[in-house]
């Protein structure tokens, strides 16, 4: 694919980015699906008939954060985010903090952060480190036992969803990194780009259910071919 005059581009991640790292995906071997049924953690109803089983789902991915490091795919995002002259928009299905500790800042987080607690009482998000299961106070509003993880559950509405729109109509390029496209409404995204007329390109381990929307396909690793990809781009538009 061409990657000359290229102005703005957009980048979707999912699991398979974080893969290297040690984080476990949804899907795949060992998956963390596998652990769960879907409807038991990540769902509001799942929350309301078991909320210990969640929280307690969510402080062990939590805790997990501090033992992972960023790898060379997050690093060559960062990178571009720092060199990219044009615009820049990375869109996150990932919950982890990998992509701000490599150093991403044109950045958001579509489906919640793991270091995010949502007060229900007070409906203020903050900072969190530590576990929610013991029912903390909230640190804006004081009430205990009142938050929850700051994720977007099945049924929820993602974060950010008119910005997230904005910048796939103004895109010229697409990039889906590591994501099995079962989720919407981030798997319709490289259509909404297509038809908006961007260039798309996937880099996946596996193809995945949506790759006919592509214009490229990348198999890989994404710790060998986004820091390619990065080097590429940034070589075309000098
Ligand atoms: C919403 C947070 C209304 C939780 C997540 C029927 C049709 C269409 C839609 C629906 C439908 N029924 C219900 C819906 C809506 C539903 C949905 O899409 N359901 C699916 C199951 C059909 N969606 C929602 O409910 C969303 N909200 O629709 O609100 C609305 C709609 C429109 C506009 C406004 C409002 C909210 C969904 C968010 C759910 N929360 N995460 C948590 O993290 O615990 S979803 C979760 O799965 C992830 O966040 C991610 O978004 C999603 C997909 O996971 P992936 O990141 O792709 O990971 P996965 O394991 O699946 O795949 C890993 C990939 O990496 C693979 O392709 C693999 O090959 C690759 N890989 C592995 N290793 C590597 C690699 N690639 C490269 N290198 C490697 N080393």
């Amino acid at each position: 694919m061409d990657f000359s005059d290229i102005r703005n581009i957009v980048i979707l991640t999912g699991a398979g980015i974080s893969a290297e790292s040690g984080v476990a995906t949804f899907r795949g071997p060992d998956g963390l699906w596998e652990g769960h049924r879907v409807e038991d953690v990540a769902t509001p109803e799942g929350f309301a008939r078991d909320p210990a089983l969640v929280q307690r789902f969510y402080d062990a991915r939590r805790a997990r954060l501090h033992e992972v490091e960023p790898n060379a795919a997050h690093a060559a995002l960062a990178r571009l985010d720092k060199e990219w002259k044009g615009g820049l928009l990375i869109v996150t299905q990932n919950v982890d903090d990998l992509h701000e500790r490599a150093g991403a800042s044109r950045l958001l987080h579509m489906h919640g952060e793991l270091k995010s607690a949502w007060c229900r009482a007070c409906d203020a998000r903050s900072p969190w480190q530590g576990e929610l299961a013991n029912g903390p106070d909230c640190p804006t509003c004081g009430v205990a036992g009142k938050l929850r993880p700051d994720i977007v559950w099945f049924g929820e509405m993602p974060y950010e969803m008119e910005r997230i729109d904005r910048a796939l109509m103004e895109a010229d390029l697409f990039v889906s990194i590591g994501t099995s496209g079962a989720v919407y409404p981030a798997a319709g995204y490289v259509q909404t780009a297509r038809y908006c007329g961007a260039r798309t390109l996937e880099m996946n381990l596996d193809p995945r259910q949506g790759s006919i929307f592509f214009h490229e396909t990348r198999i890989g690793k994404a710790g060998e071919l986004v820091p390619a990809w990065v080097e590429e781009v940034l070589a075309a538009n000098p």
